[in-house]
């Protein structure tokens, strides 16, 4: 692709988003915590208050069937999106957080016991590790810790050591939002199957970037968010395959996941409504759907183009800016955008401010992985994150704040 041609197609998808209207001089790299919003999902939310909305399940009027409809059609597209099987394998729920949650009360419940263990990295989000945390406590289960190497690797002589005859469960990302570096879920699950323990996903950050194909990956469940895909806030996904989903109990009870109620008991509702007590989130799911049609619009090959050549472009720039020191792999392309360094001598929260200063926009912090920080002898760092939307302009611009950082910070100009 010719410089022109890329500028040309820049200028296409960035017009699709909104803000970057309202505000033209934000250079927007903090997608790995949320992204930015296409004007069709935007008009997709408005348009179901327009003309759908109901309440979505319950009412035998038309608007409430329409309302259904749609909720029901979004979840198709997710079905279709992340290649399950059957939409009774999706449930809707608020975030990546909720549907972990989930898993760790239901499925601990329904398969682990007390004195299996159940297995995670040392790179998981406190949402798939604090989750289960409390479930081998409840279980009276042991959780283990596998690590990774100092570059953020794990591999398979690694993986298949860590595992014990007791493994019931393992829980593992697949993209980390601090390392970028991705997981080789497809061989874990395989090796996991074989040592007769189930395999959690943690999809977060890795759906919003790449094809995912649940029954491809095999994994037995996969989580992730709208919002880190160009959704709303407030929608989620939980995969799980319904075998598995069929012997799990209830998460949250109330309305609409029961068949029938008695004083003293209940029937549950069939797959997936058993898992989505209450009233729905219908608008972030119809958000969602149009987010998932956007991303077939734009296509997975331009997708896929446009991120690995923006981090490739910001790995070299990076590389080569003063004091500056990368995290995890040497690869550009093994961190699938998602860029964690430290400064030496320059608090991540300075780093931050005075980026901010610039317009430029990255997150400062331990990234919701205090255990990977640990681990990795810092207590934070700072991160960028890119997303097909972004430019090489927006990476200049963060180069160029971050060379003078030391500076401002009284450090001379060495
Ligand atoms: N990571 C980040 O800036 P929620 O907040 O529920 O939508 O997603 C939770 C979550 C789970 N797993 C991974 C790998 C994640 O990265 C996240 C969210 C954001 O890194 C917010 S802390």
């Amino acid at each position: 692709m010719t410089d022109l041609e890329r500028k040309l197609e820049d200028q296409e998808i960035r017009a699709d988003f909104p803000l970057f209207t309202t505000y033209p001089d934000i250079a927007y790299l903090d997608n790995a915590a949320t992204t930015q919003k296409p004007q069709c999902v935007i008009d997709a939310v408005r348009d179901y208050y327009v003309k759908d909305n109901a309440n979505p399940l319950r009412g035998l009027y038309e608007l409430s069937m329409r309302a259904t409809d749609a909720y029901e059609d979004a979840r198709e597209l997710v079905r279709e999106f992340i290649g399950a099987a059957s939409t009774e394998e999706i449930v809707f729920t608020r975030n990546a957080s909720e549907s972990l949650n989930l898993l760790a009360y239901s499925a601990a419940e329904a398969f682990v016991k007390e004195g299996d263990d159940i297995l995670i990295t040392i790179m998981e989000h406190h949402s798939n590790l604090l989750t289960w945390q409390q479930a081998a406590k409840r279980r009276g289960a042991h959780l283990h810790y596998l690590e990774c190497d100092p570059k953020g690797k794990i591999t398979e002589e690694m993986f298949r050591a860590a595992l014990t005859p007791q493994t019931k469960l393992v829980a593992m990302t697949q993209v980390s939002n601090v390392l970028g570096v991705k997981n080789d879920v497809k061989t874990f699950a395989k090796i996991a199957h074989e040592n007769g323990a189930l395999f959690v996903c943690d999809g977060a950050q890795s759906v919003p970037h790449m094809p995912v194909n649940v029954r491809d990956l095999d994994v037995d469940f996969l989580a992730c968010s709208g919002h880190k895909m160009l959704a709303p806030m407030g929608i989620g996904v939980l995969y799980g395959k319904r075998e598995l989903f069929e012997q799990m109990p209830p998460f949250l009870f109330g309305g609409e996941m029961i068949e029938y109620v008695t004083r003293e008991g209940a029937t549950y509702a069939e797959l997936p409504h058993k898992f989505e007590a209450g009233t729905v989130n219908a608008s972030g799911a119809v958000g969602l759907g149009a987010a998932i049609r956007y991303y077939k619009k734009i296509g997975w090959e331009r997708i896929l183009e446009r991120e690995e050549h923006l981090s490739i472009y910001a790995y070299e720039k990076l590389s080569k800016v003063q004091h500056l020191h990368i995290l995890g792999s040497d690869d550009p392309k093994e961190h699938h955008g998602i860029f964690t360094f430290l400064v030496d001598g320059v608090h991540p929260h300075d780093i931050a401010a005075m980026l901010d200063a610039d317009r430029v926009d990255i997150r400062a912090g331990h990234h919701c992985a205090q255990p990977l920080m640990q681990f990795l002898g810092t207590p934070s760092t700072t991160r960028a994150s890119i997303a097909f939307y972004n430019t090489e302009e927006d990476i200049d611009r963060l180069v160029a704040s971050l060379s003078t950082v030391r500076e401002k910070m009284g450090y001379g100009n060495e």
